[in-house]
């Protein structure tokens, strides 16, 4: 990904880092990022630059006093190719880069640690997988890829960390994700940048990257006690999932082990992937997937269960085991990813 020769690249990094208007450069992805902002500043100034070379000149040279008499130019081959040929170039170029540039912002890379967030009028709340909770702030390790799910509990807003080069939409009714990877440990503005009501200006926050180390001894100092994922056994319990979901042959529903990661076949004769959204929308809307084999007999759980809930919910299934326990979770900065179970007679469930 090194589109930019690291001569000419470490001459702009301190002209850039040295403009008050621009935020510092510390995640992975920033200076990528900002290599092809300024690509796209620099051929804007160059058209605009010869755009108006030409109306200056063309104006003194072809005034009236010099040429009273207007000459007709019938056009020219190599005129109009030029024109067309060196922006053409330069826009694809632009195109390219562009299309590398959003592939690598948005595919997380696949052991990237994940932090919940969830937005709303007018705060953020981040939710780590070991149980921490934080309110405008949110700590992360650097030199580690870090993907964040997130939802908003009411209106649209957006998660903005100028210094990593971050931004991305938080929508109600549906998990959007985003990742970088920090680079310099430091304290970062996090910014709400969708109007999202009266208080939306101080819906702000504080974004600390720490070194692992200093973030090892952040999680063990702010352990709530227990981690999401037993938050949401407890739930789990409480809403009474168990009595259909527990993983016994004659349970109503199907076992839920291992059921993250792993595809499943619906009624309808769809196959669905099983990650985030699909467990959300399951849980709040059982009718949107109806799992094959099975009778529609999931109650809604839509207005029953919060956001956070939810998400607690989601972190339980994810990291449930073929015995229906839970991978302790506790350490946030490393999550197991659990393996797609084998396929069970009567589950539903096809190879991948
Ligand atoms: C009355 C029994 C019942 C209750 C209570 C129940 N479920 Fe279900 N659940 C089912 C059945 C039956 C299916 C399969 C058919 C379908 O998709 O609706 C299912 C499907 C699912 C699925 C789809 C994944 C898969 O492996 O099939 C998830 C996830 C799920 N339930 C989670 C939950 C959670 C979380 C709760 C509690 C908040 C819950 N269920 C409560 C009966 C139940
Ligand atoms: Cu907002």
């Amino acid at each position: 990904m090194h589109y930019i020769s690291p001569v000419l690249w470490q001459f702009l990094e301190k002209f850039l880092s040295r403009l008050p208007l621009f935020p510092p450069e510390a995640s992975s992805i920033a200076p990528y990022s900002d290599a092809f902002f300024l690509y796209l500043l620099l051929i804007s100034v160059f058209g605009t630059m010869v755009v108006i070379a030409m109306v200056v000149s063309f104006s003194i040279l072809y005034r009236k006093d010099r040429h009273p008499e207007a000459i007709q130019i019938e056009g020219s081959t190599l005129l109009e190719t030029t024109w067309t040929i060196i922006p053409l170039g330069l826009f694809l170029i632009a195109f390219v880069w562009g299309a590398l540039l959003y592939f690598r912002i948005y595919n997380p890379p696949t052991n990237a640690m994940n932090i919940y967030i969830v937005g709303k009028q007018w705060m953020w709340k981040a939710e780590h997988p070991g149980g921490q909770h934080e309110i405008n702030a949110l700590h992360v390790p650097t030199g580690k890829a870090v993907q964040l799910t997130m939802i908003s509990q009411d209106v649209f807003h957006s998660f903005s960390i100028p210094a990593f080069r971050v931004k991305r939409e938080v929508i109600p009714g549906r998990y959007t994700t985003v990742w970088f990877e920090a680079t310099k440990p430091g304290t970062y503005h996090l910014f709400c940048t969708q109007y999202c009501g009266t208080l939306h200006s101080q819906m702000i926050g504080e974004i600390v990257a720490m070194t692992p180390d200093d973030y090892q001894k952040w999680t063990a100092g702010s352990t709530s006690g227990s981690s999401l994922a037993q938050n949401g056994e407890r739930l789990f319990a409480s809403l009474g999932c168990a009595s259909c979901h527990s993983g016994s042959a004659d349970a109503h529903g199907p076992s839920l082990a291992e059921v993250y990661g792993g595809k499943l076949q619906m009624a309808n004769g769809s196959v669905v992937t099983v990650d985030d959204a699909f467990l959300r929308d399951t849980i709040l809307n059982p009718t949107m997937h109806q799992v094959a084999g099975y009778s529609p007999i999931m109650p809604t759980y839509q207005g029953q269960v919060s956001e956070d809930g939810l998400i607690s919910l989601v972190e339980y299934i994810k990291n449930l085991n073929s015995n229906y326990r839970v991978h302790q979770t506790l350490n946030t900065s490393h999550v197991e990813t659990v393996a797609p179970a084998a396929p069970a007679a009567g589950q539903g469930m096809v190879k991948q």
